[in-house]
Protein backbone atom coordinates (compact mmCIF):
# COMPACT_ATOMS: atom_id res chain seq x y z
CA UNK A 1 0.00 0.00 0.00
CA UNK A 2 1.25 3.52 -0.24
CA UNK A 3 1.05 6.51 1.18
CA UNK A 4 -0.80 9.43 0.36
CA UNK A 5 1.16 13.20 0.21
CA UNK A 6 -0.49 16.32 -0.06
CA UNK A 7 0.41 18.85 -1.79
CA UNK A 8 1.95 17.06 -4.68
CA UNK A 9 -0.64 17.30 -7.00
CA UNK A 10 -0.43 15.34 -10.20
CA UNK A 11 3.08 14.25 -9.99
CA UNK A 12 3.41 11.61 -11.94
CA UNK A 13 5.09 8.94 -9.47
CA UNK A 14 5.96 9.84 -6.02
CA UNK A 15 9.36 8.57 -4.51
CA UNK A 16 9.72 6.21 -2.09
CA UNK A 17 7.37 6.61 0.80
CA UNK A 18 8.83 9.46 2.48
CA UNK A 19 8.84 9.27 6.75
CA UNK A 20 5.91 10.28 7.98
CA UNK A 21 5.13 13.45 8.62
CA UNK A 22 7.86 14.92 5.94
CA UNK A 23 6.06 15.06 3.15
CA UNK A 24 3.00 16.99 4.10
CA UNK A 25 3.94 20.85 4.98
CA UNK A 26 1.61 22.55 6.61
CA UNK A 27 -0.44 24.83 3.98
CA UNK A 28 0.30 28.67 5.43
CA UNK A 29 -1.16 29.40 7.99
CA UNK A 30 -2.63 26.40 9.07
CA UNK A 31 -0.72 26.79 12.48
CA UNK A 32 -2.64 30.22 13.02
CA UNK A 33 -5.38 28.08 12.65
CA UNK A 34 -4.19 25.14 15.02
CA UNK A 35 -3.32 27.83 17.42
CA UNK A 36 -6.61 29.26 17.48
CA UNK A 37 -8.10 25.55 17.96
CA UNK A 38 -5.79 24.82 20.57
CA UNK A 39 -5.95 28.15 22.44
CA UNK A 40 -8.21 26.40 25.84
CA UNK A 41 -5.88 23.66 26.25
CA UNK A 42 -3.04 25.59 25.90
CA UNK A 43 -3.89 27.92 28.24
CA UNK A 44 -4.38 25.56 30.62
CA UNK A 45 -1.18 23.98 29.91
CA UNK A 46 1.56 27.05 28.93
CA UNK A 47 -0.30 30.13 30.93
CA UNK A 48 -0.66 27.54 34.17
CA UNK A 49 2.36 27.02 33.82
CA UNK A 50 4.16 30.14 33.30
CA UNK A 51 1.33 31.36 36.10
CA UNK A 52 3.39 28.97 38.68
CA UNK A 53 6.10 31.10 37.99
CA UNK A 54 4.78 34.17 38.41
CA UNK A 55 6.88 35.25 35.63
CA UNK A 56 10.40 35.33 37.60
CA UNK A 57 12.02 31.49 38.70
CA UNK A 58 10.70 29.58 41.10
CA UNK A 59 12.09 26.84 43.08
CA UNK A 60 11.63 23.16 41.80
CA UNK A 61 10.42 21.76 45.28
CA UNK A 62 7.74 19.71 45.65
CA UNK A 63 5.04 22.17 46.16
CA UNK A 64 6.14 23.39 42.64
CA UNK A 65 5.78 19.37 41.50
CA UNK A 66 2.30 19.27 42.75
CA UNK A 67 1.81 22.63 41.02
CA UNK A 68 2.45 21.36 37.92
CA UNK A 69 0.69 18.09 38.00
CA UNK A 70 -2.34 19.59 38.64
CA UNK A 71 -2.15 21.85 35.58
CA UNK A 72 -0.97 18.83 33.32
CA UNK A 73 -3.81 16.83 34.57
CA UNK A 74 -6.33 19.20 33.88
CA UNK A 75 -5.86 18.80 30.15
CA UNK A 76 -6.72 15.11 30.04
CA UNK A 77 -3.23 14.50 29.09
CA UNK A 78 -3.62 11.23 31.29
CA UNK A 79 -1.87 10.19 34.61
CA UNK A 80 0.84 8.67 33.58
CA UNK A 81 2.16 10.93 31.09
CA UNK A 82 2.14 14.03 33.27
CA UNK A 83 3.11 11.51 35.78
CA UNK A 84 6.58 11.23 33.67
CA UNK A 85 7.06 14.90 33.11
CA UNK A 86 6.97 15.54 36.69
CA UNK A 87 9.58 13.14 37.56
CA UNK A 88 11.47 14.22 34.73
CA UNK A 89 11.10 17.46 36.15
CA UNK A 90 12.27 16.51 39.33
CA UNK A 91 14.99 14.83 38.43
CA UNK A 92 16.78 17.28 36.63
CA UNK A 93 16.04 20.86 37.93
CA UNK A 94 15.08 19.56 41.74
CA UNK A 95 16.04 22.05 44.14
CA UNK A 96 17.10 24.66 41.45
CA UNK A 97 15.41 28.27 40.79
CA UNK A 98 14.36 27.38 37.25
CA UNK A 99 12.68 29.58 34.70
CA UNK A 100 9.62 28.65 33.34
CA UNK A 101 11.21 28.21 29.47
CA UNK A 102 13.10 24.97 31.03
CA UNK A 103 10.10 23.67 32.19
CA UNK A 104 7.91 23.92 29.57
CA UNK A 105 10.74 22.57 27.19
CA UNK A 106 10.44 19.58 29.47
CA UNK A 107 6.86 19.13 29.12
CA UNK A 108 7.52 19.38 25.23
CA UNK A 109 10.15 16.83 24.92
CA UNK A 110 8.19 14.52 27.07
CA UNK A 111 5.10 14.94 25.07
CA UNK A 112 6.86 14.73 21.58
CA UNK A 113 8.17 11.09 22.50
CA UNK A 114 4.62 9.85 23.16
CA UNK A 115 3.02 11.37 20.38
CA UNK A 116 5.46 11.30 17.32
CA UNK A 117 5.11 7.45 17.15
CA UNK A 118 1.64 7.99 16.25
CA UNK A 119 2.43 10.06 13.48
CA UNK A 120 1.62 8.23 10.34
CA UNK A 121 0.33 8.88 6.62
CA UNK A 122 -2.66 8.44 5.16
CA UNK A 123 -2.42 4.91 3.43
CA UNK A 124 -3.88 5.22 -0.18
CA UNK A 125 -4.08 2.55 -2.93
CA UNK A 126 -1.03 1.96 -5.28
CA UNK A 127 -3.83 2.14 -8.37
CA UNK A 128 -7.40 2.79 -8.40
CA UNK A 129 -9.32 4.72 -5.53
CA UNK A 130 -8.45 4.93 -2.14
CA UNK A 131 -11.45 4.11 -0.03
CA UNK A 132 -11.81 5.54 3.05
CA UNK A 133 -14.24 4.17 5.63
CA UNK A 134 -15.47 7.14 8.18
CA UNK A 135 -16.68 5.69 11.59
CA UNK A 136 -17.26 6.52 15.04
CA UNK A 137 -20.32 7.38 17.87
CA UNK A 138 -23.00 10.01 16.86
CA UNK A 139 -21.89 13.47 16.47
CA UNK A 140 -18.00 13.17 16.87
CA UNK A 141 -17.63 15.18 13.94
CA UNK A 142 -17.70 12.08 11.04
CA UNK A 143 -19.52 14.00 8.29
CA UNK A 144 -17.79 17.61 8.89
CA UNK A 145 -14.66 15.50 8.81
CA UNK A 146 -15.50 13.90 5.71
CA UNK A 147 -15.94 17.27 4.17
CA UNK A 148 -12.81 18.51 5.47
CA UNK A 149 -10.86 15.82 4.15
CA UNK A 150 -12.70 15.80 0.87
CA UNK A 151 -11.07 19.45 0.68
CA UNK A 152 -7.51 18.41 1.18
CA UNK A 153 -7.90 16.17 -1.76
CA UNK A 154 -9.83 17.93 -3.81
CA UNK A 155 -7.42 20.90 -3.33
CA UNK A 156 -4.39 18.33 -3.77
CA UNK A 157 -6.05 17.75 -7.98
CA UNK A 158 -8.06 14.52 -6.44
CA UNK A 159 -11.14 13.07 -7.69
CA UNK A 160 -13.18 12.37 -4.65
CA UNK A 161 -16.94 10.54 -4.71
CA UNK A 162 -18.64 10.42 -1.36
CA UNK A 163 -20.97 6.96 -0.03
CA UNK A 164 -23.70 8.41 1.87
CA UNK A 165 -23.86 5.63 4.09
CA UNK A 166 -25.53 7.34 6.86
CA UNK A 167 -28.88 5.97 5.69
CA UNK A 168 -30.51 6.36 8.89
CA UNK A 169 -30.92 10.15 8.98
CA UNK A 170 -32.50 11.61 5.91
CA UNK A 171 -30.97 14.76 6.83
CA UNK A 172 -27.31 12.74 7.35
CA UNK A 173 -27.73 12.77 3.20
CA UNK A 174 -28.81 16.34 3.06
CA UNK A 175 -25.89 17.38 4.78
CA UNK A 176 -23.03 14.78 3.24
CA UNK A 177 -25.01 15.98 -0.09
CA UNK A 178 -24.66 19.80 1.06
CA UNK A 179 -20.57 19.31 1.35
CA UNK A 180 -20.11 17.23 -2.02
CA UNK A 181 -21.81 20.04 -3.65
CA UNK A 182 -19.99 22.97 -2.37
CA UNK A 183 -16.62 21.04 -2.53
CA UNK A 184 -16.89 19.58 -5.83
CA UNK A 185 -17.27 15.80 -4.90
CA UNK A 186 -19.75 13.36 -6.57
CA UNK A 187 -22.03 11.41 -4.33
CA UNK A 188 -23.87 7.94 -4.29
CA UNK A 189 -26.75 8.13 -2.05
CA UNK A 190 -29.30 5.08 -1.28
CA UNK A 191 -33.00 5.53 -0.20
CA UNK A 192 -33.40 5.90 3.22
CA UNK A 193 -33.17 2.87 5.46
CA UNK A 194 -31.35 0.94 2.89
CA UNK A 195 -28.62 -1.10 3.68
CA UNK A 196 -25.59 1.35 3.96
CA UNK A 197 -22.99 -1.88 2.46
CA UNK A 198 -25.10 -1.55 -0.44
CA UNK A 199 -24.76 2.13 -0.81
CA UNK A 200 -20.94 1.42 -0.13
CA UNK A 201 -21.11 -0.78 -2.78
CA UNK A 202 -22.48 1.76 -5.10
CA UNK A 203 -20.35 4.30 -4.41
CA UNK A 204 -17.10 2.11 -4.90
CA UNK A 205 -18.45 0.66 -8.19
CA UNK A 206 -18.85 4.08 -9.50
CA UNK A 207 -15.15 5.07 -8.12
CA UNK A 208 -14.07 2.42 -9.95
CA UNK A 209 -15.88 3.04 -13.13
CA UNK A 210 -15.64 6.36 -13.03
CA UNK A 211 -11.64 6.55 -12.18
CA UNK A 212 -12.38 8.42 -8.72
CA UNK A 213 -8.98 9.18 -6.94
CA UNK A 214 -10.85 9.00 -3.55
CA UNK A 215 -14.03 6.97 -2.35
CA UNK A 216 -14.90 8.63 1.45
CA UNK A 217 -17.52 6.18 2.81
CA UNK A 218 -19.83 8.04 5.65
CA UNK A 219 -22.07 5.66 8.41
CA UNK A 220 -24.09 6.20 10.85
CA UNK A 221 -23.23 7.23 14.25
CA UNK A 222 -23.00 3.90 16.69
CA UNK A 223 -21.62 3.03 20.04
CA UNK A 224 -18.79 0.36 20.35
CA UNK A 225 -20.92 -1.53 22.83
CA UNK A 226 -23.67 -2.11 20.03
CA UNK A 227 -22.55 -5.49 18.56
CA UNK A 228 -25.24 -5.46 15.92
CA UNK A 229 -23.95 -1.96 14.77
CA UNK A 230 -20.28 -3.12 14.97
CA UNK A 231 -21.46 -6.50 12.62
CA UNK A 232 -22.58 -3.92 10.00
CA UNK A 233 -19.45 -2.23 10.10
CA UNK A 234 -18.03 -5.80 9.39
CA UNK A 235 -20.12 -6.43 6.52
CA UNK A 236 -19.71 -2.49 4.65
CA UNK A 237 -16.07 -3.53 4.77
CA UNK A 238 -16.57 -6.87 3.57
CA UNK A 239 -18.14 -5.59 0.95
CA UNK A 240 -16.26 -3.38 -0.43
CA UNK A 241 -12.75 -5.80 -0.31
CA UNK A 242 -14.73 -7.93 -2.51
CA UNK A 243 -14.46 -5.05 -5.09
CA UNK A 244 -11.09 -3.68 -4.20
CA UNK A 245 -8.29 -5.89 -2.78
CA UNK A 246 -6.62 -3.87 0.32
CA UNK A 247 -9.56 -1.68 1.05
CA UNK A 248 -10.68 -0.13 2.88
CA UNK A 249 -7.31 1.35 2.65
CA UNK A 250 -8.55 3.02 6.09
CA UNK A 251 -10.91 2.49 8.48
CA UNK A 252 -11.00 5.83 10.55
CA UNK A 253 -12.52 6.41 13.93
CA UNK A 254 -13.57 10.36 14.59
CA UNK A 255 -13.27 10.83 18.11
CA UNK A 256 -14.46 14.31 19.53
CA UNK A 257 -11.67 15.56 21.83
CA UNK A 258 -14.20 17.16 24.21
CA UNK A 259 -15.69 13.43 24.87
CA UNK A 260 -12.57 13.28 27.66
CA UNK A 261 -12.09 9.68 28.87
CA UNK A 262 -14.88 8.36 26.90
CA UNK A 263 -13.42 8.91 23.93
CA UNK A 264 -10.11 6.23 25.07
CA UNK A 265 -12.85 3.79 25.38
CA UNK A 266 -14.34 4.65 21.37
CA UNK A 267 -10.83 4.31 20.27
CA UNK A 268 -10.43 0.58 22.40
CA UNK A 269 -13.75 -0.40 21.34
CA UNK A 270 -13.98 0.72 17.55
CA UNK A 271 -10.14 -0.72 17.17
CA UNK A 272 -11.27 -4.45 18.44
CA UNK A 273 -14.90 -4.48 16.88
CA UNK A 274 -14.37 -2.46 14.12
CA UNK A 275 -11.03 -2.94 12.75
CA UNK A 276 -10.28 0.78 12.66
CA UNK A 277 -6.98 1.72 11.44
CA UNK A 278 -6.36 5.27 11.89
CA UNK A 279 -7.97 7.74 14.50
CA UNK A 280 -9.19 11.44 13.71
CA UNK A 281 -9.13 13.66 16.75
CA UNK A 282 -12.26 16.10 16.14
CA UNK A 283 -13.19 19.76 17.56
CA UNK A 284 -10.19 20.28 19.77
CA UNK A 285 -11.16 23.79 19.38
CA UNK A 286 -14.04 23.08 21.68
CA UNK A 287 -11.90 21.73 24.47
CA UNK A 288 -9.44 22.89 27.09
CA UNK A 289 -9.15 19.19 27.50
CA UNK A 290 -7.05 18.68 24.19
CA UNK A 291 -4.48 17.53 26.00
CA UNK A 292 -6.36 13.90 25.50
CA UNK A 293 -4.62 13.00 22.11
CA UNK A 294 -1.88 11.59 24.35
CA UNK A 295 -3.62 8.81 26.00
CA UNK A 296 -5.22 8.59 22.84
CA UNK A 297 -2.21 8.30 20.93
CA UNK A 298 -0.25 6.31 23.37
CA UNK A 299 -3.08 3.36 24.14
CA UNK A 300 -4.20 1.52 21.77
CA UNK A 301 -1.25 1.57 18.76
CA UNK A 302 -3.62 3.70 16.34
CA UNK A 303 -2.21 6.63 14.44
CA UNK A 304 -4.06 10.01 15.02
CA UNK A 305 -3.85 10.64 11.08
CA UNK A 306 -5.81 13.99 11.55
CA UNK A 307 -6.63 16.80 13.83
CA UNK A 308 -9.79 19.25 13.27
CA UNK A 309 -9.97 22.46 14.65
CA UNK A 310 -13.25 23.92 13.83
CA UNK A 311 -16.51 23.82 11.19
CA UNK A 312 -15.10 24.84 8.14
CA UNK A 313 -14.16 22.79 5.51
CA UNK A 314 -10.50 24.51 5.92
CA UNK A 315 -9.91 23.49 9.97
CA UNK A 316 -8.28 19.64 9.36
CA UNK A 317 -4.73 18.96 8.77
CA UNK A 318 -2.58 15.81 9.36
CA UNK A 319 -1.21 15.84 12.89
CA UNK A 320 2.63 16.45 13.45
CA UNK A 321 3.25 16.36 16.44
CA UNK A 322 5.91 18.62 16.39
CA UNK A 323 3.18 21.53 14.65
CA UNK A 324 0.65 20.29 17.07
CA UNK A 325 2.94 21.00 20.47
CA UNK A 326 4.13 24.28 19.21
CA UNK A 327 0.49 25.49 18.76
CA UNK A 328 -0.14 24.11 22.22
CA UNK A 329 3.05 25.57 24.08
CA UNK A 330 2.97 28.70 22.25
CA UNK A 331 6.71 28.47 21.52
CA UNK A 332 8.92 27.60 19.18
CA UNK A 333 9.92 24.42 18.44
CA UNK A 334 12.92 22.67 16.81
CA UNK A 335 11.49 19.45 14.67
CA UNK A 336 13.19 15.72 15.39
CA UNK A 337 15.86 14.29 14.22
N1 LIG B 1 -16.03 23.25 16.93
C1 LIG B 1 -16.01 22.17 16.14
N2 LIG B 1 -17.17 21.62 15.75
C2 LIG B 1 -17.13 20.53 14.96
C3 LIG B 1 -15.89 19.97 14.53
N3 LIG B 1 -16.19 18.89 13.77
C4 LIG B 1 -17.53 18.80 13.73
N4 LIG B 1 -18.12 19.78 14.45
C5 LIG B 1 -19.55 20.03 14.70
O1 LIG B 1 -20.10 18.94 15.42
C6 LIG B 1 -21.44 18.70 15.02
C7 LIG B 1 -21.58 17.25 14.60
O2 LIG B 1 -20.77 17.04 13.45
P1 LIG B 1 -21.11 15.94 12.36
O3 LIG B 1 -20.02 15.95 11.37
O4 LIG B 1 -22.50 16.11 11.83
O5 LIG B 1 -21.06 14.62 13.27
P2 LIG B 1 -21.43 13.11 12.88
O6 LIG B 1 -22.74 12.83 13.50
O7 LIG B 1 -20.34 12.30 13.49
O8 LIG B 1 -21.45 13.01 11.39
C8 LIG B 1 -21.72 19.67 13.90
O9 LIG B 1 -22.42 20.77 14.44
C9 LIG B 1 -20.35 20.08 13.41
O10 LIG B 1 -20.33 21.37 12.84
C10 LIG B 1 -14.66 20.59 14.96
O11 LIG B 1 -13.52 20.16 14.64
N5 LIG B 1 -14.79 21.68 15.75
MG1 LIG C 1 -22.91 12.35 10.13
Amino acid sequence: MALFRFGGGREPEPPPAPAAGEADQPRPGFLDRLKAGLAKTAKVLSTDVRDIFKREGRLVDEEFLEELRGALVRTDMGPAAAEAIVADVRERLRARVVDPEVVLDSIRTQLLARLKPAEAALAAAATGPTVILVTGVNGSGKTTSIAKLTRLFVRDGKRVILGAGDTFRAAAVEQLAMWAGRLGAEIVRGEPGCDPASVAHRAVTRALEGGFDVCIIDTAGRLQTQSNLMQELGKIRRVIAKQVPEAPHETLLVLDATAGQNALSQAKGFKEAAGCTGIVVAKLDGSARGGVIVPVAEQFGLPVKYVGVGETADDLEPFRPEEFLAALLEGSFAPAG
